[in-house]
């Protein structure tokens, strides 16, 4: 339906179809004993190429991420503001190699993925679509954006694949700190003057769809989450992780007295869960297949950054100029 659909169940069918029964079995025995899955071992090509579009994706996200808030680095309130968001920024493109390291172990090259996201080929996650009007879109992002990650990274990073687990394990911990972070500019708004307190509830209203959407879609409709699952490389559903944020979440919300754009937003104390109004999956697909607010901006800082930094790649990778002594 998002991109997979009946092709992907085709795929999977033929692609489970093809591997060595007894090779596969012993894979799954593995991981049903949670052992890790290294790049040397064998795996499943459907392992293989679902671990590469999701470890992708995710990088990708990563860079184009640090484009909304980077944006407020010149423009940040303050000396301490600015240098905690510059690291901020940094630590989130730092993410992106790491995981661009991890997808390389798999067989893709760097430079395809690049060349992928540029394209529009590969997605990247639908929150960074949308614009970061003012200073409390960008504490937004680094509080509850952060905080959405860390709920579904804690969880892969005990998944099955060595590499990615690693790769989580570190992005998770300098995570935790952009969540401080971000928690602390949005208290300083939240209680800040009338004004502060209005420019902070209007970013809550503007990106509380988008944040509903950034789990992915329900599990009632979500793709590939059963393979992802069955294999552990999703630990948890999108479903699980959307609950599991609004558990942590919206009491911190609410008792920084701002409001959710969500009349039905509440929860059902007898199931212990949180019910919604359905997210617009529509409007997440529009956005993820290209047609948000901002991706053809984000794709054109990319694509822009990627030929002016040609040179530094063509530079290192050319063979060593000769040394030759004067005297020779
Ligand atoms: N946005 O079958 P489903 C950060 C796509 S960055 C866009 O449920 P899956 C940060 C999905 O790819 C951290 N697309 O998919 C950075 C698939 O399309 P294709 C971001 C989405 O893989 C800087 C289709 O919809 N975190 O926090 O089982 C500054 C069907 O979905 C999205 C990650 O990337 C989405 N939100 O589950 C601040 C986590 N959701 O490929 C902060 C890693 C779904 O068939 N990724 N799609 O064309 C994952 O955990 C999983 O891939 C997802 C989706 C839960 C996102």
């Amino acid at each position: 339906m998002y991109g997979g659909g009946n092709t992907f169940e085709a795929m999977k069918a033929t692609a489970l179809v093809d591997e060595d029964p007894i090779k596969l079995a012993e894979f799954e025995a593995r991981i049903e004993r949670g052992e890790k899955i290294e790049p040397s071992d064998w795996m499943p090509q459907l392992y293989r190429k679902q671990l590469i579009r999701m470890i992708e994706q995710h990088a990708h996200s990563e860079i184009i991420g640090a484009l909304p808030e980077g944006t407020w680095i010149t423009r940040a309130p303050g000396f301490k503001r600015k240098l905690a968001l510059m690291a901020k920024v940094q630590d989130e493109v730092g993410h992106a190699q790491l995981l661009y390291g991890a997808a390389e172990t798999l067989g893709k090259s760097r430079e395809d993925m690049i060349q992928d996201l540029i394209n529009g080929k590969s997605k990247y996650s639908n929150i960074f679509n949308y614009p970061a009007f003012t200073w409390a879109d960008s504490c937004f992002i680094s509080w509850l954006v952060d905080a959405g990650a860390i709920v579904n990274q804690v969880a892969n990073s005990k998944g099955s694949y060595g590499p990615y687990c690693r790769a989580l394990e570190r992005i998770c911990a300098e995570e935790s700190f952009h969540l401080k972070y971000g928690h602390h500019c949005v208290i300083h708004l939240a209680t800040g003057t009338k004004k502060q307190r209005e420019m902070m509830q209007a970013a809550v209203n503007r990106w509380w769809a988008p944040m509903m959407h950034f789990f992915g879609p329900s599990d009632k409709i979500s793709v590939h989450s059963e393979i992802l699952m069955k294999w552990k490389v999703k630990m948890a559903s999108n479903d699980e992780c959307r609950q599991q944020f609004l558990d942590m979440y919206v009491p911190k919300i609410w008792e920084l007295g701002l409001t959710i754009p969500d009349d039905k937003l509440m929860k059902n104390e007898a199931t212990g869960q949180w019910e919604y109004t359905e997210p617009d999956w529509d409007e997440f697909k529009r956005v993820i297949n290209g047609d948000g607010p901002c991706n053809k901006e984000r794709l054109a800082v990319r694509r822009k950054a990627e030929e002016r930094g040609r040179w530094v790649r063509e530079a290192l990778l050319a063979p060593k100029a000769k040394y030759v002594t004067p005297l020779a």
